[in-house]
């Protein structure tokens, strides 16, 4: 994780002062880049304790479409809490459907994206073609006094990646997206890593990520979100007969808040360890060894079928997250 250092170095090197909603400032720098090369071990951060159960126990409750705090909880991650009950706008904010609630964060983008259609009732052409494709009919309407039926499909994004890297792996559409501009105004925190693209190489049977990150909190959010990534590519990888290669991580707004000064500063000092190795169970059905598709072990996965094997890391440091 030389990569991580090197990307508070350089933020402590080049960054500017910059305000924000949350009222800590940051050292800030538009835009960076770190590129992982996962054959040579599990990008967990060792100049501090990752979290790693926190870590997948997030994955888990995504995959899942969770939208509650409890159920990241009952995954063994509580790092959404505070984002669900204890910013103002958020508890003000009328979509919020009661304690713990994080509004369709996440995993209801990634397996439930809701897109409606709105088609001619005549254009049974259309019509037949949207149904082909998984929409159903919710309601006729009436637009400027022409007969329309309103369709809806929840868009499992996810799936459908797995369902093109398996089919078509040539393709260079493979990627899901956590930003639903149609319901910015419904969620506590709107989607931070918010494009996944997997690159499936089908000679040499290794799958690639490109992972675009808008605003990251490089004390705090950004360990947590390289491990998920490679986690996440690890268990498609499994799922699709793919082993995992390259992990390009982009970020948008790269920050350090001012109150992480001291815990970056003491990561610097320390030597990173080499990486260990990440470990799913057994249980998880491989493709290249069964020939069968399984897709449905994306819901089915638990978080204790990870684990990280050979991790040395420095002594846990922690610091306070900015609401
Ligand atoms: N807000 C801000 N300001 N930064 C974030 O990174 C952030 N991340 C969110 C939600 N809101 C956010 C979700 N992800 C921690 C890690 C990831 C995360 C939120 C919080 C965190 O506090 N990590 C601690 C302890 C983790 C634990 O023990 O479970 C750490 O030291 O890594
Ligand atoms: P923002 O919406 O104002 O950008 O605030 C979100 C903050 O949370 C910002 O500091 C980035 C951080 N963050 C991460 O770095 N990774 C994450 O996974 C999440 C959810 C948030």
């Amino acid at each position: 994780m030389q990569q991580y250092q090197q990307l508070i170095e350089t933020v402590l090197a080049e960054g500017s002062w910059q305000d924000n909603r949350t009222g800590i400032r940051t050292l800030s720098v538009p835009g960076a880049m770190m590129r992982f090369d996962l054959a040579k071990g599990f990008p967990a951060v060792t100049t501090k304790k990752l979290a790693f159960k926190s870590v997948v126990g997030e994955l888990c409750a995504f995959l899942r479409a969770s939208r509650s705090a409890a159920d990241f909880r009952a995954l063994g991650c509580k790092v959404w809490d505070q984002n669900a009950n204890e910013n103002r706008q958020w508890l003000d904010n009328p979509f919020r459907a009661g304690t713990d609630d994080l509004g369709p964060v996440y995993g209801v983008q990634w397996r439930e994206w809701p897109a409606y259609k709105v088609l001619d009732a005549a254009a049974t052409a259309r019509i037949d073609a949207a149904r082909a494709n998984g929409f159903t009919v919710v309601a006729p309407l009436q637009e400027h006094g022409v007969d329309k039926l309103l369709l809806y499909k929840a868009v499992d994004q996810l799936r459908e990646c797995l369902d093109t890297i398996v089919h078509n792996p040539g393709s260079r559409r493979i990627l899901f997206h956590g930003w639903n501009p149609a319901v910015l105004d419904e969620v506590a925190l709107p989607a931070c890593h918010l494009l996944y693209q997997f690159i499936p190489n089908a000679t040499t049977r290794e799958i690639s990520l490109c992972l675009y990150v808008r605003s990251n909190d490089i004390g705090l959010g950004t360990p947590f979100n390289i491990a998920e990534a490679a986690a996440l590519l690890a268990l498609v990888g499994r799922l699709t007969g793919y082993t995992p290669r390259w992990f390009s991580y982009f970020v948008g707004d790269a920050h350090i808040y001012e109150n992480h000064l001291d815990m970056v500063r003491e990561q610097l000092t320390r030597e990173p360890y080499p990486l260990p190795r990440l470990v799913i169970s057994e249980r998880v059905p491989a493709f290249a060894e069964t020939g069968r598709y399984e897709p449905e072990w994306l819901e089915k996965i638990e978080p204790s079928d990870f684990s990280l094997e050979g991790y040395q890391h420095h002594a846990a440091i922690t610091a306070p997250m900015a609401v």
